[in-house]
């Protein structure tokens, strides 16, 4: 009976995604002394909040869907778009598909959990750093789970406990060692700001920094450069959106034609002539998918800022003087200039890279995504710049638009056989290192998550060799 009464509770209450993060801010805000009544309102907005996200990642899915379909079925090509937000609502699809949707934030626990354990016993992991960056750490946790569990297990079952304690380790072992590696280079970046990054490109940003170097002088700042005006309207996360996907989603209905897209039993509310012309058709259809992403990220927001309040809290009462990682926009700030110059050198190197892919006659096309050219690129801009001035800022973004897709077209040659996949997240990191993962783990077996998780560890020790003096200074407590 008692036995019956929990196994209904894991699977009927933690396996539930909305409540179980719920259920996680409550006992947050218990353990840190708020009143039951608070507690009780964070459990409801992060519910809220979660269901939110769920309407935005459907909308995405159903708007883009039809599009992907009419082009397989008339070329034979599928596209993706490498986007953060099509790369999670892919793995929250998929996962949901198999029942497993709940399974993402035990990853996100576990990691925390093992994060707070390496900066608790710094000494010997000689991890300083406490990844705090909420939506990345569900965005990450759902992606790395959905890649690896397609690639060993990808059944139709459920993900198996085992899959899933390995992926929160690794996620974890990732957001400590990474975000570390960045700390003395985002010190300089920000001129001793006392925090690191903790975001998809750290790996990428260290290599920015120390490549830049050798490419550029820092003298030659991107900052003592006066842009044209208009091109400020990138700055603005839907105005940039709606540009980007209408000039590619937009290209890609034009040759598919208005015949695609005529409302029919495939395509319900699909194009009415009676309505619109076709070009206000296709610049509605893209201007949705801002929509979506709006919808999307208010959803996040609010759950994350619930979880992370109680996430806070109880790291800071237990880890007093670690080094936060907060999202690599806080680095704009410290050279304005930076993210527009990667944005802009960024979307060459991405554009340079489709027409390859297309002259390839390669069977994945990849879309670019407005995130991941301005977030992405720009950060690596921010961090080149540092060192390597402008033509660091300029040559290193470039190369990560290259390498941003076709790291990500070739990963998901391997992912894209759920009908739910989307996209991937394009991410320098994510194009790179996890790409690599995810392959390799099709290859070789769940060994090599297991194998990478006390080999990136070695990254720290070697870095403390370097500087032991000064290693831990960095840190608040001295
Ligand atoms: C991402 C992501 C976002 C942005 C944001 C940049 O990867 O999911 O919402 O970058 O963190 O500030």
């Amino acid at each position: 009976m008692l036995v019956t009464l929990f196994q209904e509770f894991v699977s009927k209450f933690l396996g539930q995604p909305a409540l179980l993060l719920g259920t996680v801010a409550f006992i947050g805000y218990l353990l840190l002394g708020r009143k039951p009544y608070e507690a009780a309102a964070g459990f409801i907005k992060t519910f809220v909040g979660f269901k939110i996200l769920q309407v935005g990642t459907g909308g995405l899915v159903s708007t883009f869907k039809p599009i992907i379909t009419s082009l397989s079925t008339k070329f034979g090509i599928e596209a993706f778009v490498i986007d953060p937000y099509f790369g999670q609502t892919s793995a929250t699809e998929v996962l949901n598909s198999v029942d497993s949707l709940q399974y993402v934030g035990y990853v996100m626990l576990i990691a925390f959990a093992w994060n707070i354990f390496l900066v608790a016993f710094r000494k010997i992991s000689k991890i300083r750093t406490l990844f705090i960056t909420g939506h990345i750490m569900y965005q990450q946790s759902a992606v790395l789970l959905w890649a690896l569990y397609w690639v060993l297990e990808g059944t139709g079952q459920p993900v198996t406990m085992f899959t899933v304690i390995v992926t929160g380790f690794l996620m974890g072992t990732y957001w400590s060692v990474m975000s570390n590696l960045i700390i003395e280079a985002t010190q300089e970046v920000t001129d001793g700001a006392g925090f690191t990054v903790g975001h998809q490109q750290m790996f990428g940003a260290w290599v920015a920094y120390k490549l830049a170097g050798k490419i550029g002088n820092k003298d030659e700042s991107v900052d003592n450069i006066n842009f044209p005006g208009w091109l400020s309207i990138f700055n603005d996360n839907i105005v940039a959106n709606v540009i980007l996907m209408t000039a590619f989603v937009g290209t890609i209905m034009i040759i598919l034609g208005k015949g695609a897209f005529i409302a029919s039993e495939a395509v319900p509310g699909g194009y009415n002539p009676n309505n619109y012309w076709f070009g206000t058709y296709i610049f509605e259809t893209c201007a949705m998918f801002a929509v979506y992403i709006t919808v999307l990220l208010t959803g996040v927001r609010m759950f994350v800022a619930e979880l992370s309040e109680s996430f806070q809290g109880i790291s800071d009462k237990l880890l007093q003087g670690s080094v936060p990682a907060v999202d690599c926009a806080v680095t704009f700030g410290f050279s304005p200039n930076s993210p527009t110059f990667g944005f802009i050198f960024g979307f060459f190197g991405q554009l340079l890279a489709i027409f390859v892919l297309i002259a390839m006659k390669s069977p994945v096309l990849i879309i670019a995504g407005f995130i991941c050219l301005f977030f992405d690129n720009g950060t690596l801009a921010v961090f080149a710049n540092k060192n390597g001035g402008r033509r660091a800022a300029a040559i290193i973004p470039f190369l990560a638009g290259l390498i941003q897709v076709f790291g990500s077209a070739l990963v998901l040659t391997v992912l894209k056989g759920d009908p739910n996949v989307i996209g991937w997240m394009g991410m320098f990191d994510w194009a790179t290192l996890f790409m690599g993962t995810t392959l390799l783990t099709k290859a070789l077996g769940i060994i090599v998550p297991i194998a990478l998780i006390p080999l990136l560890m070695i990254i720290p020790q070697l870095q403390y060799k370097r500087h032991k003096e000064t290693y831990f200074t960095t840190m608040r407590d001295k």
